[in-house]
C-alpha cells in the first residue's frame, strides 16, 4: 500500500513538472483494495484494470521503473511508451492490461477465465473496475456469461463513490452494488474497501469459490479517492468536509493501527516499510527518466505483437 501510495505521489509530481503525456487519474486512498485482492492471487492469476490502474499494476508484481518510464514516454516503459498511464500491460506478472475504456476490462477477463477454463489451466481472473462501470452494457453481458458458464473469475467493483461528477446515489437505485450480481445469479459481498484485511478474506474466499469451479463472484469494495478525477477535476461536485472525512479513514494509517495494535509491528519497522517504499520509487523514478524517449518514427512497433511467419 505504501509502494502504492508513493509511487502515486511521485506520479503526480511528474505530471505537476510536465513531464508526462496525456492524461492521469490517481487512485490516492484506494490502497486497500488492490493490495488485499492480489495478495490473494497467485502470479498465474490474470488481472484486467481499469483507467486508474497504477495501484492494480503495483499490486500485481509490475516493475516501478518500467512503469515510469512508460508514463514519461520512453522506450524503456511496459508498452514502449506508447500506452501511457491508462494502457500498462504487464503479461508476465498476469496483468492483462489497463483500459481507458470504463468497463471494458470486464469482457477480457471474462475470456481469459473461460480460455483458463477450457484449457484447464486452474486460474482464475479478476476483473477490477469503478462504481460506474457497473452501468456499462459490457458489465452486464460479461456477468451473464459469467454466471451461465461458470467461469473462474472474480469481479471486484472499487466503489470510490464517484463516476467522474456524478455520486452513486444519483447513479443507482440500490444501496449495495454487490446486489447487482443477484439478478444474474451470482453472490455479491460488499465490503470496507479501507480495510486491508477485509478486502483479502473477501478475496480469498471469491477466489477458493472460482478455483473449486463454483463460478463468479461480484466484490464490492467501498473506497474514496482522495483527488479529482483527473488532473482538471475542480472536485465541485463534493466539498472538502466530506473529502476530510474520508482523509481519516486512510487505509493505510487504518492497517498501521491494527498491526500496531496486536503488536505485530514496532515504530521503526512501520518507519522502515515507508522507507523503503520511498526509496525504490526515488530510484525507478531516476532510472526512468534515463530512458530514451519513443521515436516517433517508430509510433507503430510495439503496438501489436510481430508474428513471424
Ligand atoms: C465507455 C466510456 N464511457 C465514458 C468514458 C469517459 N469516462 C472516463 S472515466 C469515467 C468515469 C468512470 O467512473 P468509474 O467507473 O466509477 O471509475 P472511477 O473513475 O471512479 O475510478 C468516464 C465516464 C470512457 N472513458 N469510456
Amino acid at each position: 500500500m505504501s509502494r502504492i501510495r508513493k509511487l502515486e505521489e511521485a506520479v503526480e509530481d511528474l505530471f505537476g513538472r510536465g513531464m508526462m503525456h496525456g492524461t492521469m487519474h490517481l487512485s490516492i486512498g484506494q490502497e486497500a483494495s488492490p493490495t488485499g485482492v492480489c495478495m490473494a492471487l497467485d502470479i498465474t492469476d490474470q488481472i484486467t484494470s481499469t483507467h486508474r490502474g497504477h495501484g492494480h499494476c503495483v499490486a500485481k508484481g509490475a516493475d516501478l521503473m518500467r512503469m515510469v518510464a512508460e508514463l514519461l514516454g520512453k522506450e524503456n516503459g511496459y508498452c514502449g511508451g506508447r500506452g501511457g498511464s491508462m494502457h500498462i500491460a504487464d503479461v508476465e506478472t498476469g496483468n492483462l492490461g489497463a483500459n481507458g475504456i470504463v468497463g471494458g476490462g470486464i469482457p477480457i477477463a471474462i475470456g481469459a477465465a473461460l480460455a483458463s477454463k477450457m484449457m484447464k489451466k486452474g486460474t482464475i481472473a479478476v476483473s477490477f473496475f469503478g462504481d460506474g462501470a457497473m452501468n456499462e452494457g459490457a458489465f452486464h453481458e460479461a456477468a451473464n456469461l459469467a454466471a451461465i458458464w461458470k467461469l473462474p473469475v472474480v469481479l471486484v467493483c472499487e466503489n470510490n463513490k464517484y463516476g467522474m461528477s456524478s455520486s452513486t446515489e444519483l447513479a443507482f437505485a440500490i444501496d449495495h452494488l454487490s446486489e447487482r450480481g443477484l439478478g444474474y445469479g451470482i453472490p455479491g459481498y460488499t465490503v470496507d474497501g479501507n480495510d486491508v484485511v477485509a478486502v483479502y478474506e473477501a478475496t480469498e474466499a471469491a477466489v477458493k469459490r472460482a478455483k473449486a469451479g463454483e463460478g463468479p463472484t461480484l466484490l464490492e469494495f467501498v473506497t474514496y479517492r482522495w483527488k479529482g478525477h483527473s488532473r482538471s477535476d475542480k472536485n465541485l461536485y463534493r466539498t472538502k468536509e466530506e473529502i476530510d472525512e474520508w482523509k481519516k479513514k486512510d487505509p493505510i494509517l487504518f492497517f498501521e493501527h491494527v498491526v500496531r495494535g496486536k503488536g505485530l509491528l514496532t515504530e521503526d519497522e512501520i518507519a522502515e516499510v515507508h522507507a523503503q517504499a520511498t526509496s525504490q520509487v526515488i530510484a525507478a523514478v531516476n532510472e526512468a527518466t534515463k530512458g530514451k524517449p519513443a521515436d516517433p518514427a517508430t509510433l507503430l512497433d510495439a503496438v501489436f505483437k510481430q508474428v513471424n511467419s
